[in-house]
């Protein structure tokens, strides 16, 4: 008999706005994989181009969750962590990786977009972060995040080599990296990543398309998670999750809604679907 893998996704449900768990839930599901919500926090929407929204820190939920998970001797094939409401849910995050040594970690180091942090991360749990990621496989920050792990200026535009360059660095915090979304000097966009452990670099550039939504950067994430789960490599992670990332944007463009309305990626959910 075939085992379904299982996924635990260790981030918060926003309501309205597809990003987070309303967008790891469908995407890692639809690619044949058990996913288990950890909400970090409850939202009516993201905080991204929001206001007044609705929010409920869930901090004492996780730890019952892992002692319950663990009592029913569950298997993760890999714990997938994201947006986090408070620093204490970085231990709780840690916790759960000693409990299910055996499960891959990935670590989205939600913080920010577009050089702007979000508005509920504080100076103290973007420090305690960087603790988080070091125990990571994969970290997968997009510039900002990127910029913000390794103390550096946001800048509007990176060269290849300081793109290489910036990797390399991430890559001694966690094993392996995949920076998003990165403006490069030549006008293209690009996610490159650096496997830690076989040295493959891959550089993955495209057109820029008008407009950039939240939670793209999660619908990249959970295809990577999805991939890696099924065994392929970091680099045909990324190609696969950059294409359908790239291509639920593409079939967003046209639709005449605010861009934090998010990304209509139901479109193309069924060519996730084996
Ligand atoms: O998509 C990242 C994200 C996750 N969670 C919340 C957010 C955002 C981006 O805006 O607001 C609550």
């Amino acid at each position: 008999m075939n085992r379904q893998p299982i996924c635990a996704a260790i981030h918060d449900m926003s309501g309205f706005g597809r990003c987070s768990l309303a967008v790891i839930i469908p995407v890692i599901s639809a690619m044949g994989i058990q996913c288990v919500p950890v909400p970090t926090a409850v939202l009516s929407t993201h905080t991204g181009g929001f206001t007044d929204f609705v929010f409920r820190d869930m901090t004492d939920f996780i730890n019952p969750c892992r002692e319950h998970y663990k009592k029913l001797g569950i298997k993760f094939d890999a714990i997938y962590s994201g947006f986090l409401a408070s620093e204490v849910q970085v231990d709780s995050c840690l916790k759960f990786f000693e409990a299910f040594p055996d499960a891959k970690r990935i670590v989205d180091p939600v913080m920010g977009e577009d050089g702007v942090k979000y508005q509920t991360y504080t100076p103290e749990l973007v420090a305690r972060m960087k603790e988080l990621v070091r125990k990571a496989d994969v970290i997968t920050p997009n510039l900002t995040e990127a910029s913000m792990l390794l103390d550096e200026k946001y800048p509007e535009k990176l060269s290849e080599k300081e793109t290489r360059g910036w990797l390399e660095r991430l890559c001694r915090m966690a094993v392996s990296a995949v920076i998003t979304g990165i403006p490069l000097d030549n006008g293209e966009h690009a996610n490159v990543c650096l496997d830690g452990k076989t040295g493959e670099y891959t550089f993955i550039s495209w057109e820029p398309l008008p407009a950039s939504f939240p939670g793209t950067g999660d619908i990249f994430a959970s295809v990577l998670t999805g991939k890696l789960i099924a065994g392929e490599s970091l680099s045909d992670a990324a190609e696969a999750a950059t294409d359908f990332a790239h291509h639920a944007v593409e079939v967003t463009m046209d639709n005449g809604q605010p861009t934090r309305n998010g990304v209509e990626f139901e479109r193309i959910l069924s060519d996730l679907i084996n």
